[in-house]
C-alpha cells in the first residue's frame, strides 16, 4: 500500500517523517519575480531580493493541480494538512483536490485537515499522522483521532514585523501599526478561528523569547512535543530550545528553518513554535 503524508510548504521541511512526504507549493509575487515556494525554492537570493525591493507583493495558494502532484501518481492513502482556512484559500484547493484525486484514482482515500495554524504545528500534525501511522491505526480512524489532536495542539509566534501580513489584507491595520515600532515584538498565538492573534508586545529579544515561552506555558505546554522553525535566526531558536529544555528536559524538540513562505510572512527574525499540550 502506497502511504503519502502531504502538506502545504509552510510546513517547512519535516525531517522527522520516514514516510514519503510531499508539500504543495505556495507562491510568492513581486512585481518583477514570482517565487515558487518549492524545495528547490533558493530561499537566502530570495530574502536578498526583497532587502532592495520597494513595491508591491503578494501570495497565491497551491492549485488543485499543485495539490494533486503532492498526492503523488498512485497513492493508496494519502494523510494532509493545510495552513488555515482562516486567512487562506490553501485549504479550499485541497478539497477539491482531493475529490478528484479520489475519482482519478478509484479506492484511493485522502483526507486533509484544515489546521487552523501554519508553519511548525503543521510538523507537529504530520508526525502525529505518522505515530498513528506505525501504531497500525486504519485510515477512517486516524482521521478522526487527528482531528481530536488538533484540539491539543497549537502555533505561538514572536514576530518583529507583520507589515507582509498588512499588506496582503491578513491582519488589521490596527495590529500592523502598532508592531512597526523599531526593536518590538509581537508575541501571539493562532487563534481558534485559525488568525493571527496578537497577544503581548515586547522590546528586545530576550524578552520576546521569555514571553513567548510564557505564552506556550499559558496555552498548557507541559513537556511534550515541539517544532521551533526561525527565519534565520538560529540565536532565538537555540535560546526557546534552551529555555524549554531547562524546564522539561525530556521534551521531544527539534529546530528547523523556514522556507520561503513562512520567510516572507513571517520575516527576518521571526520566530514559529509548534508544539501539543499533552
Ligand atoms: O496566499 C495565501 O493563500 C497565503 C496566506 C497566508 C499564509 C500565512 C503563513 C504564515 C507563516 C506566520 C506566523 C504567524 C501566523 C499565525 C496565523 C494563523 C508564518
Amino acid at each position: 500500500m502506497k502511504i503519502r503524508l502531504v502538506a502545504d510548504c509552510s510546513a517547512n521541511i519535516c525531517e522527522n517523517l520516514t514516510y514519503e512526504a510531499a508539500y504543495a507549493p505556495l507562491t510568492i509575487c513581486t512585481s518583477e519575480k514570482e517565487y515558487k515556494d518549492t524545495l528547490d525554492l533558493d530561499v537566502p537570493a530570495m530574502l536578498q531580493d526583497f532587502k532592495g525591493y520597494k513595491g508591491t507583493s503578494s501570495t497565491a495558494c497551491p492549485s488543485t493541480i499543485d495539490w494533486m502532484e503532492a498526492f503523488g501518481e498512485d497513492s493508496d492513502v494519502v494523510l494532509g494538512v493545510s495552513l488555515t482556512s482562516g486567512i487562506s484559500g490553501c485549504y479550499n484547493a485541497a478539497v477539491i483536490a482531493a475529490k478528484e484525486y479520489m475519482k482519478e484514482h478509484k479506492g484511493s482515500k485522502v483526507f486533509i485537515l484544515d489546521s487552523l495554524s501554519t508553519g511548525p504545528e503543521l510538523e507537529v500534525l504530520l508526525e502525529k499522522y505518522q505515530d498513528y501511522l506505525n501504531e497500525g491505526l486504519e485510515f477512517e480512524e486516524i482521521t478522526e483521532k487527528i482531528q481530536e489532536y488538533l484540539k491539543h495542539s497549537h502555533l505561538c509566534f514572536a514576530l518583529e514585523s507583520v507589515d507582509n501580513f498588512a499588506r496582503n489584507g491578513r491582519v488589521s491595520p490596527l495590529v500592523a501599526k502598532a508592531v512597526g515600532i523599531l526593536g518590538l515584538r509581537i508575541v501571539g498565538r493562532a487563534s481558534e478561528e485559525g488568525t493571527l492573534e496578537p497577544l503581548h508586545k515586547v522590546k528586545g529579544e530576550k524578552r520576546g523569547v521569555a514571553t513567548l515561552y510564557q505564552t506556550m506555558k499559558d496555552e498548557g505546554y507541559k513537556g511534550g512535543r515541539v517544532s521551533i522553525s526561525h527565519s534565520y535566526n538560529e540565536k532565538a531558536a537555540e535560546l526557546l530550545k534552551n529555555t524549554i529544555l531547562e524546564e522539561y528536559p525530556n521534551a521531544d524538540l527539534h529546530i528547523t528553518i523556514n522556507r520561503g513562505l513562512c520567510c516572507y510572512y513571517a520575516e527576518m527574525g521571526g520566530l514559529l513554535v509548534g508544539f501539543e499540550d499533552l
